[in-house]
């Protein structure tokens, strides 16, 4: 999206704001710090124009997010109270951040699909058919809060601080702390503003990451000896079936930031990070260093994402997945090493 027609769609999603009033906020299945950084910043947003809005998920809100202002009030689909499912059947615009995927949402289709709702999505995943009435997708920007920072700006939006904070978040965790490839001056030019905006960056960090429970570190132990590399050591891959979950008395989510210790590893340039789900399925998270192109592998398994962060779901058993991605990855590498 250019900058022409990226201002387009802002002015197309003002006058959305402008024109209704009822508004529900999601964002995909495991919320990230992306994610709910996004939600909050959007919420305050609509909230201070003096829309009517409810953020709604479909899984908990992660701990280490809780400390952002109006973090407590995002809900949980299967908890809603009676007035609340009233609320939904009036919405006038759902806006789905960070994801253009409906199945990606984890939402019933009885709050995502009503025909008379407008439905926008504001995402930096790369999708070639998005299918919502407005959709802003901006693949070079490097965290939705990113492109939600940038319509506050065109829209002449009050930034206060807990927005503030909310998108620092967002670039913060997306970036991997400014160290992923997806990190571009802009990020760092929008990271400056919300610092002369008086964010305190230090206690964000310490809230973020410094908060981890001593069970998520026992996680991690179990995840971390299953640490294996294959291709001289070019690819590394761990797993984490459930029963590391009941052991250690932890949820999928807990394993957010695993996949960060295989990629400082010298030499690794593919890291594979398999999830045994509760239903049956299988989770593979893709990270990749320089130049390889995870997401080519991803598709081939109807997954997606960014070229150095993809994910697939599919069912099966564990170690057979494990065997047929390492296989279809082993032959990627070979062939971009050759190109
Ligand atoms: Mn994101």
């Amino acid at each position: 999206m250019n900058s022409d027609h990226l201002n387009e769609s802002f002015e197309q999603l003002k006058q959305v704001i402008d024109s209704k009033k009822r508004f529900i906020i999601s964002s995909h299945i495991n919320p990230d710090g992306d994610s709910i950084g996004s939600e909050i910043a959007f919420y305050n947003l609509l909230k201070n124009l003096g829309k009517d809005v409810l953020v709604i998920n479909s899984s908990m809100t992660p701990d280490n997010c809780l400390f952002l202002e109006g973090a407590n009030e995002i809900l949980e689909y299967p908890q809603l109270r009676a007035d609340e499912i009233e609320f939904i059947k009036k919405t006038d615009v759902l806006v789905l951040l960070d994801v253009s995927e409906y199945k990606r949402v984890g939402l019933p289709s009885k709050i995502l699909e009503p025909k008379s709702l407008f439905t926008v999505c504001i995402d930096h995943h790369i999708l070639s058919h998005p299918s919502m009435n407005l959709s802003i997708i901006k693949e070079d920007a490097c965290a939705t809060g990113e492109i939600i920072f940038k319509f506050m700006k065109y829209a002449g939006c009050k930034i206060t601080m807990n927005i503030a904070e909310a998108i620092y978040v967002s670039i913060l965790t997306d970036t991997g702390s400014f160290q992923y490839s997806n990190t571009t001056a802009e990020s760092h030019l929008i990271a400056a503003e919300l610092l002369s905006m008086g964010i305190n960056h230090s206690y964000i960090y310490e809230k973020y990451y410094c908060n981890q429970p001593m069970k998520k570190a026992k996680l991690f132990i179990s995840v971390i000896s299953t640490l294996q590399t294959e291709c001289d050591g070019k690819i590394a891959w761990m797993k984490m079936t459930k029963d590391m979950l009941a052991l250690t008395d932890t949820r999928t989510e807990d394993s957010e930031g695993i996949i960060n210790f295989a990629m400082n590893i010298k030499g690794v340039r593919v890291i594979l990070f398999f999830k045994e789900l509760t239903d049956e399925r299988i989770k593979v998270s893709l990270r990749s260093r320089k130049k390889f192109n995870v997401r080519n592998v991803a598709a081939s398994f109807g997954g997606g994402g960014h070229n150095n962060a993809s994910g697939i779901l599919l069912k099966g058993i564990l170690d057979e997945v494990i065997q047929k991605i390492l296989k279809r990855v082993e032959e990627e590498l070979k062939k971009q090493e050759c190109s």
